[in-house]
């Protein structure tokens, strides 16, 4: 599979797309969007492949958002279809149906951060900076930051955010319930990929619908929910995974989950 602007690479259970464009910070435009479109296909198709993680390539960035560049002499409909861009791949990456971990090795600004926000979890090291920053160029977020960022961190937050534009560090993206997890620069790639084999060792079809629950579910009301909750837990109760984890649990060793 051949890509410019990403790398994309699988070892074991886990697939790892590099944002791949150091010298514009990883800046998204359409080409980088469609190859990563293409990536998260693969890994998608690919039954050996329980968990994607999405970073930035370089030591500076993990993306500085849409690619300023590419605005200047902007039309309504061109400003429509970067909406729609980051729309497409924020919601594939919100609905793909393993898990998908943002790590944050540095800048994740106004589209970079969007993007971070549709993935299911966030590490970030201890030298990212994240921030809707868009309104300090006199836009608004328009990838869904307006709206994943309050359901993420609740209104008062994330309107002070979306309105100074201003950037937060690590630890305090974490004291916001913005990152799961902060760890040292140095310590960073080892982490995400030990919190990733971890992830992957769990019961796929198990982690797919805990996934389509919480995401579904956060917009339902708490009945609908439940009741959505309960049909899911009825499909995975006729898994043989679930059978395979509770012999294992009774024959004190580890399971082993096909994904079945
Ligand atoms: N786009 C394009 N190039 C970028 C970029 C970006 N977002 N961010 C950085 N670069 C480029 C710089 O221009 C520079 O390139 P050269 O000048 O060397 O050619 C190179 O990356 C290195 O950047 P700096 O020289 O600026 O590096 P510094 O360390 O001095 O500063 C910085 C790092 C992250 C503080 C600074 O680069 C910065 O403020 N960057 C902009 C970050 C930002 O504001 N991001 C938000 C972008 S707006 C829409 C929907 C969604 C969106 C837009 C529209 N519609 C619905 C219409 C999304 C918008 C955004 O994401």
């Amino acid at each position: 599979m051949q890509f410019q602007y990403v790398i994309y690479e699988k070892s074991e259970r886990i697939a790892t797309i590099t944002l791949n464009r150091p010298d514009a910070l990883n800046a998204f435009n359409k080409d980088v969007v469609e190859e990563i479109l293409k990536a998260l296909e693969d890994a998608k198709n690919d039954e050996k492949i329980r968990v994607v993680i999405l970073t930035g390539a370089g030591e500076k960035a993990f993306s500085a958002g849409a690619d300023i560049k590419t605005m200047k002499g902007f039309d309504a409909l061109k400003a429509r279809e970067l909406s729609l861009m980051g729309e497409k791949l924020c919601s594939a990456i919100e609905n793909f149906e393993k898990p998908v971990i943002a790590a944050i090795n540095g800048y994740a600004l106004g589209g970079g951060l969007e993007v971070a926000m549709a993935c299911d979890l966030r590490i970030a090291s201890d030298k990212a900076k994240m921030g809707q920053t868009e309104i300090n160029i006199g836009l608004i977020p328009g990838w869904g930051g307006t709206q994943r960022l309050t359901r993420l961190i609740g209104k008062t937050k994330a309107k002070e955010l979306v309105f100074t534009g201003k950037m937060i560090d690590a630890k305090t993206a974490e004291q916001l319930g913005l990152v799961n997890m902060v760890v040292p620069a140095d310590q960073f790639r080892e982490a995400v990929r030990k919190f990733a084999m971890e992830l992957a060792e769990k019961a796929p079809v198990a982690l797919r619908i805990a996934k389509a629950l919480i995401n579904k579910g956060a917009d339902m009301s708490l009945d609908a929910a439940i009741a959505l909750e309960r049909e899911g837990f009825g499909v995975v109760g006729s898994t043989e995974d679930l059978q395979e984890g509770v012999s294992a649990f009774i024959e004190k060793r580890k399971p082993v989950f096909k994904g079945k």
